[in-house]
């Protein structure tokens, strides 16, 4: 009897605390945890055992979205004002390798539950690139961002920022909030694991928008962090709208909570109870070594299996980057042919579908013997993973088999440049506003790498077939970097080349040192390889081999250069651009590298804002005969016999003429 006395009073308990975890009106709601909760969720959002609402999961790039189940009437009616509204937030961020790239998350509001068209990268889940800014989206966000993308002109990487139908941001702040005694500012990191507060409110009358950040364990500062004036009436829609929280969620371990939530229409947010809120997980040394005691024991279990990978100590750090060799098996349908979509001189590629996520791949299976240089590489794998630009194409990660490296990318669904450019099956042929709307795209990918990172990163192997395009058909680079896992030097006797014939600068062939200069050259070559339709080296019909720089340099001396112009385009191009996408093409294959135009200088040209320099050709000539004569310049000099050819294009330059 004593028992169920107990039982009885157990459930009591129970049903009371579930009164106190969730109280609902039409005008107000409070969320201590999310057990019971009837949330809408979609993608990556999901509400843990414990009763925390996980909006990022951080399997896969896939955003994730959690909306209070029914829209809001912020309009007393269709043609009234915004009424005031108070928020009150109590989150956590937790990114394990916050220099991986991870955005952080945000609170909105907005005028549908369907996200389908934004991306998961960069826009927080809410917009994509086209929609960025347009004033019909009637979103109004405040954005907990953790990292600094300049493209959105991030302040840094720990900001608060209030934005309106965009990414964005209206105004911004440095994590952090005002001492109530003596206003002092005090910093906060989002990225810390801890639980923290966050308090939105605006006054319908003088139509301010405040964000207040705070400690778990505070009330409230009287002085916002953030404050604005904006009359959200001109931004949230007519009709009803709905009220949640976004999340960008990426392959790197990364956790979004949040653990309550309160929100008031007219009067003050209900004060959340901290001491009734979910635990945060554990997280530091003590679930670290949990984990790798279970990476250890599935190490041990599967190495004999199928599946069987290498992993070596120094990997630990990069986990989270890591795919299992299963996943990618599976996506890529076992490797099997009917999946290949290209081969080149580092491996095949295979389309793939994630499970679980059915984010669509391109799994590069490469083969590599040696060890040697592996930790380099997969170290700057790692770091490229953090390059995100809209011309690049993203590197998600990688697996190692012994043997063997796979490098998993974004696929891209229209596929690589060179296919539209030289082969005769291949029935679209890109038109010239499309061909000069990717090489501006390549050239501002290739200034990104070389200027706007913080590190200077050479790309090493710039031609048509590493130029892939996205759905939308802009120009998008793949590939960086990759030619530095030969280059580290693993084996002089190696097969591999560092980067492609015919795209090789001259003093890359002398000294073997690649830099922005040598990129600049290989762009060069790309550039004709564009207008003209042609490949770099040709054979003609005597087996000898033909250089498309002489080529178009003999028409440029004759005054013919249009005549190089791919024939294929009929003549339906723009002759002024078509003439500068040529010239610049021969400058920037400049024999002398200090002569060739830098990429800021080649986006300038490209946009028109700064004319091309007169090319003389007793310059490019001459150069080359002064280079060849200090430098010692000859074939025998040449380390890899592959490139002798490439060498011949450049002599070709001056030769005989
Ligand atoms: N991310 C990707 N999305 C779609 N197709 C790709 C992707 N990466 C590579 N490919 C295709 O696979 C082919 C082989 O690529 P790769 O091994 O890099 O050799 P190469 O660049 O020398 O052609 C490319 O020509 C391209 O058509
Ligand atoms: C991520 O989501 C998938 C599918 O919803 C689920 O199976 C998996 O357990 C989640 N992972 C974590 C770490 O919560
Ligand atoms: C979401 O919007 C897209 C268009 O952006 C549409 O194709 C899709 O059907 C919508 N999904 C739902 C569930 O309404
Ligand atoms: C607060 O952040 C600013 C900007 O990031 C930094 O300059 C300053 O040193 C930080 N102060 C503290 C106390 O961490
Ligand atoms: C915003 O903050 C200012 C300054 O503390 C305060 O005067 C104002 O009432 C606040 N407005 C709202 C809507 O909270
Ligand atoms: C939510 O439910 C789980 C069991 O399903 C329980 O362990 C947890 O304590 C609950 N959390 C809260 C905040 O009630
Ligand atoms: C060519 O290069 C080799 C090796 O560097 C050198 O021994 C030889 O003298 C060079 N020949 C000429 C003609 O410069
Ligand atoms: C020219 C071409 O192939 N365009 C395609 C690019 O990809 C999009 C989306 O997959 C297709 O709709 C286009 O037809
Ligand atoms: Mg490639």
């Amino acid at each position: 009897m004593k028992h169920t006395s107990f039982l009885q009073q157990f459930l009591l308990l129970q049903l009371g605390l579930i009164a106190a975890t969730l109280a609902f009106s039409d005008d107000q709601f409070i969320f201590s945890g999310f057990n019971q909760s009837s949330l809408s969720l979609d993608g990556s959002a999901m509400v843990t055992d414990g009763g925390l609402l996980d909006l990022s999961n951080g399997t896969a790039v896939l955003s994730g979205h959690a909306f209070y189940p029914t829209p809001l009437h912020f309009r007393k009616s269709s043609s009234g004002k915004v009424q005031s509204f108070s928020v009150h937030v109590v989150f956590s961020i937790f990114i394990t390798y916050p220099d991986l790239s991870a955005d952080g998350m945000a609170f909105f509001i907005a005028p549908t539950k369907n996200f389908s068209d934004a991306r998961a990268a960069k826009y927080f889940g809410l917009l994509n690139e086209k929609n960025n800014g347009e004033a019909n989206k009637h979103i109004f966000m405040i954005e907990l961002d953790t990292y600094k993308n300049a493209e959105l002109q991030d302040i840094n990487d720990n900001h608060i920022g209030i934005n309106i139908n965009s990414a964005v941001s209206l105004k911004s702040s440095t994590s952090g909030f005002y001492e109530d005694e003596g206003g002092a500012f005090k910093n906060m990191t989002l990225n810390g694991n801890k639980a923290m507060q966050l308090w939105v409110d605006y006054d319908e009358g003088d139509k301010q928008i405040n964000v207040t950040l705070a400690p778990i364990n505070m009330g409230k500062p009287s002085r916002p962090l953030l404050s604005a004036t904006y009359d959200l009436s001109t931004v949230l829609s007519d009709s009803a709208s709905y009220i949640g929280f976004s999340s960008i969620a990426t392959l790197i371990n990364t956790r979004e909570y949040v653990l309550g939530w309160s929100f008031g229409m007219n009067r003050p947010a209900p004060s959340i109870d901290i001491s009734k809120l979910p635990k945060l997980p554990l997280v530091g040394p003590k679930a670290q070594s949990k984990l790798l005691a279970i990476a250890l024991f599935t190490l041990v279990v599967r190495r004999r299996r199928k599946y069987a990978e290498v992993r070596e100590d120094w990997e630990e750090e990069f986990g989270p980057h890591r795919f299992s060799y299963k996943d990618l098996f599976h996506a890529t349908g076992g490797f099997k042919n009917k999946h290949l979509l290209g081969e080149g001189g580092f491996g095949k590629v295979y389309k793939g579908v994630l499970p679980l996520s059915n984010v669509e791949v391109a799994v590069k299976r490469m083969s590599h013997e040696s060890r040697q240089g592996m930790k380099e590489f997969v170290t700057e794998v790692v770091s490229i993973g953090r390059l995100r630009h809209r011309n690049l194409v993203q590197l998600l990660g990688y697996c190692r088999r012994k043997g063997e490296l796979f490098l998993v990318y974004n696929y891209m669904p229209n596929g690589s440049l060179d296919k539209y450019l030289h082969f005769e099956e291949h029935k679209v042929i890109l038109n010239w506003v499309q061909r000069f709307r990717v090489i501006k795209g390549i050239a501002t990918g290739l200034l990104y790498l070389h200027e706007k990172w913080e590190k200077i990163v050479i790309h090493r192997d710039i031609k048509a077939s590493n130029v892939l395009l996205d759905g939308e058909m802009n120009g998008r680079l793949g590939d960086f970097g990759l030619a530095r896992l030969y280059d580290h030097g693993t084996d002089p006797q190696t097969t591999h080349m560092v980067g492609t014939k015919g795209y090789l600068a001259p003093e890359l062939l002398r000294t073997g040192k690649a830099s922005p200069q040598t990129d600049v050259f290989a762009f060069g070559m790309f550039l004709l390889e564009v207008a003209c339709g042609q490949k770099p080296v040709k054979k003609n019909a005597e087996g000898n081999e033909v250089f498309l720089v002489d080529w178009v340099l003999e028409h440029w001396k004759n005054g013919l250069v249009t005549k190089t112009v791919d024939t294929r385009l009929q003549g339906d191009y723009n002759v002024d651009e078509a003439c500068l996408v040529l010239k610049l093409g021969l400058l920037c294959l400049h024999p002398l590298p200090s002569s060739r135009p830098r990429m800021r200088e080649v986006m300038q040209y490209l946009d028109g804002d700064m004319p091309l320099p007169e090319l003389r050709q007793t310059e490019l000539s001459l150069n080359m005969a002064a280079l060849m004569k200090n430098n010692g310049l000859n074939s025998s000099s040449v380390s890899y016999p592959q490139l002798t050819l490439s060498f011949g294009t450049v002599s070709g330059l001056s030769g005989g003429r």
